[in-house]
């Protein structure tokens, strides 16, 4: 890192999206002043009886799950999306513009467990998710153009249920997050021959600055323009298009590091890690996707404690994110975390 430089104010570039973000971490003298809970643990049942998402129990609309042994996935009975009887599009003078848009959306219970979290879940119940993922992207995406599969956890986040969960939200149109990835993705390789991610995760292994985690299939950093200040991005280290096209070694050494990433975020301050997560591959559609490179982003709010949040307001709405917190600094403090989880230690 070159210190000189990055001790003042200065704006990265986001080659993904294109968007800049402007750093001050002359504003943090000293970075570690992170209150750390106590680590008391909330226990919660196994089995919540009044859980809609719980195995044998009735959800709001009267559905009752089954007794599923590690995943389940059902529609969701408050879809956002729906599938639409007939295309239709308007546009008054380029100001008044809609579209129909199909969809679907589905839930994922990703254990029978109600008092677990993946950070807690083992390595085959983690191969599980994996499974499910993969297989409900490839699924899914013979109808629909782009597949979101998620995970919102923790209250902080609006998550309305503990129960270990994600959600798949599938639809006709790709929405514009991917779609500025699919378009800077093309230009990389156009302008430099290069696939843009696997590129960079070779030289963020060369400078070894903000890797957190790396195992043979995968790799897992803290973006150089990452906005949140523990945000991550998991990559596979070989070239892959797709959630759907993941081979069996690469779900194994994903289970591994989603345990080392998640159970560091956990320890970072002693509580469970609220974030929004979430996969991008190439969208369905005509053309070519070597552009592409499959990856998670990690976006967690938390910035000094267990209930302390960074806010994106006052100069992030009207002007462009910001952050005080180097990146490098951000991988260090998740770096440095045990891989044994707090809960076990109080145990
Ligand atoms: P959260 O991740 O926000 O907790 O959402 C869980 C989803 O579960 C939410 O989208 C759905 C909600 O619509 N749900 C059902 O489909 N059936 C239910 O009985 C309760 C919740
Ligand atoms: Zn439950």
């Amino acid at each position: 890192m070159n210190m000189q430089h990055d001790a003042k104010p200065h704006r990265r570039r986001n080659p993904l999206t294109g968007e800049w973000l402007l750093l001050s971490p002359q504003r943090t003298q000293r970075p570690w002043q992170g209150k750390v809970e106590d680590g008391t643990v909330r226990l919660r049942p196994e089995h919540d009886e009044g859980c809609y998402l719980c195995p044998g129990n009735t959800r709001m609309q009267g559905q009752v799950n089954p007794d599923y042994p590690y995943t389940y996935v059902f529609d969701n009975d408050f879809s956002a999306l729906n599938d639409c009887a007939k295309y239709w599009k308007c546009d008054e003078d380029g100001l008044f513009q809609s579209e129909s848009s199909d969809g679907t959306c589905r839930v994922i219970c990703f254990s029978r467990r109600h008092d677990l979290t993946l950070a807690e879940m083992d390595h085959l119940a983690l191969t599980k998710v994996v499974e499910v993922w993969k297989s409900q992207t490839a699924e899914l995406e013979q109808k629909y153009r782009w597949v979101q599969v998620f995970e919102n956890k923790g209250e902080i986040m609006g998550c309305s249920n503990p129960h270990p969960h994600g959600q798949i939200w599938a639809s006709d149109f790709i929405p514009q997050e991917p779609a500025k990835e699919e378009k800077c993705q093309a230009e990389y390789l156009q302008q430099y021959g290069r696939n843009l991610l696997l590129t960079y995760i070779e030289k963020e292994l060369e400078k070894d600055e903000r890797i957190v985690a790396v195992n043979e299939q995968w790799v897992c950093l803290v973006p150089y323009w990452a906005i949140w200040p523990f945000e991550t991005l998991l990559v596979p280290r070989r070239h892959t298009l797709r959630m759907s096209g993941i081979d069996a070694a690469q779900r194994d050494g994903l289970a591994a590091i989603m345990k080392e990433l998640l159970v560091r975020y956990d320890n970072l301050f002693n509580t469970s890690f609220p974030y929004s997560m979430g996969w991008h591959g190439a969208p369905m559609g005509d053309g070519d996707s070597d552009h592409w490179q499959l990856h998670a982003h990690y976006y967690p709010p938390l910035l000094r404690s267990a209930d302390i949040k960074k806010f994106m307001v006052g100069y992030e709405m009207l002007g462009c994110p910001q952050r005080d917190i180097l990146p490098e600094q951000a991988a260090e403090m998740i770096r440095s975390q045990s891989l044994i989880h707090y809960k076990q230690l109080k145990e």
